[in-house]
């Protein structure tokens, strides 16, 4: 048998022996390295665990986790900084569907990112023959994905990557599914063959310029208005078109609001920022221009009391589908957002007319009336130490080292720090996005920390912790700079519930009551703190960001402090019977 190798120039093959083979396992790799895809996150087993060991030895990153959920995590937030696909690799099964949770928040997200998952027998799993790990796994993935895939024959392993990779990334970004049965990583081709059977991928994401049409309808209605807003989301972090975006704000002078994940597109100290008076602009613009972001929940569907008046909206985005979702958009511009701006800006000249000065004195108005009294609450010191004094200390620990990034996820601890942690960078802000998911805190800080190479600071509650957070073994193991700030109030929301029974459990939303989480890192050679005051925790802080290796703050927050559901109060449906 002609020993398996990568691919091997013809030229250098003797002649008179068997040609060179390669296999399955050699060819996914290969694949992904022509196109640029040089990290795996992942999680090892049969049928898999070879082709991680190989990917490490043809010099691929291959970073393993405790559970597949967070490697998928770290895959789509890698995707999302840096427009690669991110890449997940996962065993059958269980790792599969472990891993599911995470391509779906991916593809909600519009987040790039692929997930490999190895596969049992065909013949066993469609006739239901019980497999070890059977599962229909492609008939499960696909409608949780953008586009779901199979490879069954060695040579076909470059156009399935192709697809794959060109399916994520191009249009809406989104999670793609490709099933690898374990036979296919075993099958045999001469590599010669091998080698032509791949595929460079030539512009994955090409650039789609918009309807000159489109874009005159847009200026009309933009010069139409009396009180324009323009609304950022993270379609427009994403799309990198940070210097044309910055220009439009700027060149047009119209008041702009970042959606969680946009902030840090322009600093949040710009003054035309108008995250201080959110509810205002919302409410008393007349025209508001959506550059990648949509009118879903976190919007208030377009209508309603947040939105006050009947409005006209200008719409920026590459998917022609998502126009109308909601309310009418009487302007869509369908393109990249690159583009779109761009050609929006050639459009905006020194006679473009500006805001009116009534407008924007309100606006302003509005802004620092609200930026006095957050300015006031921040400078109580209370003690216990609540949300805003802990995060008061994070908002200037941010502001003094700007390129570090944030991960948030929780109630109170995600939606207090998402108002008062200013951002001064794009898509240094990742947090639990369009699902409101808990659980991708140590996958967003491993996927940021080994994308970046630089600080990351991931704030999580105590609940949202928990559900990622074996990981700090993994942090620890790479090495990482993460900091991990636990916001430790004894409970899901809050610790302060009974258990109205009467019985010896606790509440439903309670945890142990003053677990010290520093202990977690301490056990796998992190640096653990415990900080139940300001002081402690900025010292805790800057020793952390100084150090730039794993470390986990204990922060100690008055468990009574906070709401249920954070600001989400209003889809928290509440049993009439158990209000008193
Ligand atoms: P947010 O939650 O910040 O409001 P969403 O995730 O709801 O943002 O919206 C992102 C939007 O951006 C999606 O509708 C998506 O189709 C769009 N989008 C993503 N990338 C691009 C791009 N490069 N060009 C144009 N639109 C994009
Ligand atoms: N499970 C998943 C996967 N996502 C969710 N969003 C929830 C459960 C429900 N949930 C929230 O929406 S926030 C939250 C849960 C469990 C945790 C809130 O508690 P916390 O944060 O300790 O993380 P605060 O700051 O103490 O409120």
């Amino acid at each position: 048998m002609a020993e398996v190798v990568g691919h091997i120039d013809a030229e250098t093959m003797p002649e008179t022996e068997a040609p060179a083979m390669t296999d399955g396992f050699h060819l996914v790799i290969d694949a992904f390295k022509l196109n640029g895809i040089e990290t795996i996150y992942g999680l090892p087993g049969i049928p898999v665990t070879d082709l991680a060991r190989l990917a490490q030895a043809r010099g691929m990153r291959v970073i393993s986790f405790r559970h597949e959920q967070n490697a998928g995590n770290a895959a789509a937030i890698a995707g999302y900084l840096t427009q690669k696909p991110g890449l997940c690799l996962t065993v059958s099964a269980p790792g599969f569907l472990n891993g599911l949770t995470a391509l779906a928040n991916a593809t909600t997200n519009c987040f790039p990112m692929i997930l490999v998952s190895g596969s049992s027998e065909r013949e066993i799993v469609d006739l239901q023959q019980g497999d070890y790990e059977e599962m229909d796994q492609l008939n499960i993935a696909r409608p949780h994905a953008k586009a779901a895939f199979r490879v069954l024959h060695a040579e076909d392993i470059g156009i399935g990557v192709a697809r794959a990779i060109r399916a994520a990334v191009s249009g809406r970004p989104g999670g793609v599914y490709l099933d690898l049965p374990a036979k296919l990583l075993a099958q045999t081709m001469t590599a010669e063959a091998g080698r032509r059977s791949l595929v460079r991928v030539v512009d994955a994401a090409p650039r789609q310029l918009p309807s000159p049409q489109s874009v005159e309808r847009a200026l009309a209605v933009l010069k139409s208005a009396k009180r324009p807003l323009i609304l950022l989301g993270k379609g427009a972090a994403y799309s990198q078109a940070d210097a044309a975006i910055r220009a439009l704000v700027e060149r047009s002078g119209i008041p702009y609001l970042p959606m969680s994940m946009a902030k840090g597109l322009l600093p949040d100290d710009h003054a035309q920022s108008a995250s201080a008076a959110r509810s205002f602009v919302l409410a008393e613009s007349d025209v508001v221009m959506l550059i990648g972001a949509r009118l879903n929940w976190l919007l208030s569907h377009g209508k309603g009391k947040t939105w006050g008046a009947p409005k006209q909206f200008i719409q920026i985005d590459i998917s022609p589908t998502e126009i109308d979702s909601n309310v009418a958009i009487a302007a869509p511009v369908i393109g990249d957002i690159g583009s779109c701006v761009a050609a929006l800006l050639d459009g905006i000249d020194a006679s473009f007319p500006k805001p009116g000065a009534a407008w924007l004195d309100a606006v302003n108005e509005r802004k620092n009336k609200n930026l006095e009294k957050m300015a006031a609450t921040l400078a109580k010191d209370p003690t216990p130490m609540n949300f805003h004094s802990a995060l008061r200390v994070l908002r200037d620990v941010v502001k003094a080292n700007p390129s570090v990034t944030v991960v948030n996820e929780g109630a109170n601890t995600l939606d207090f720090a998402r108002s008062i942690i200013d951002m001064y960078e794009p898509r240094k802000r990742l947090d639990c996005g369009t699902w409101g998911i808990m659980g991708i805190g140590m996958g967003f800080a491993i996927g940021a920390a080994v994308e970046t190479g630089k600080q990351v600071i991931a704030i999580e509650g105590d609940s949202a912790f928990g559900f990622s957070g074996m990981e700090v073994e993994t942090i620890c193991r790479y090495r990482l700079p993460v900091c991990i700030v636990v916001f430790n109030n004894n409970g899901v929301y809050r610790g302060t519930d009974q258990n109205p029974s009467g019985g010896s459990d606790v509440a439903p939303t309670v945890f142990v009551k003053g677990a010290r989480y520093d202990k977690l890192i301490e056990a796998f050679g992190g640096r653990g703190y415990h900080a139940s005051t300001p002081a402690e925790l900025e010292r805790a802080l800057r020793e952390a960001i100084a150090l730039g290796e794993p470390v986990l703050i204990n922060a100690v927050i008055d468990e009574a402090a906070g709401t249920e559901s954070g600001r989400l109060t209003n889809l928290n449906p509440q049993s009439a019977a158990h209000k008193k």
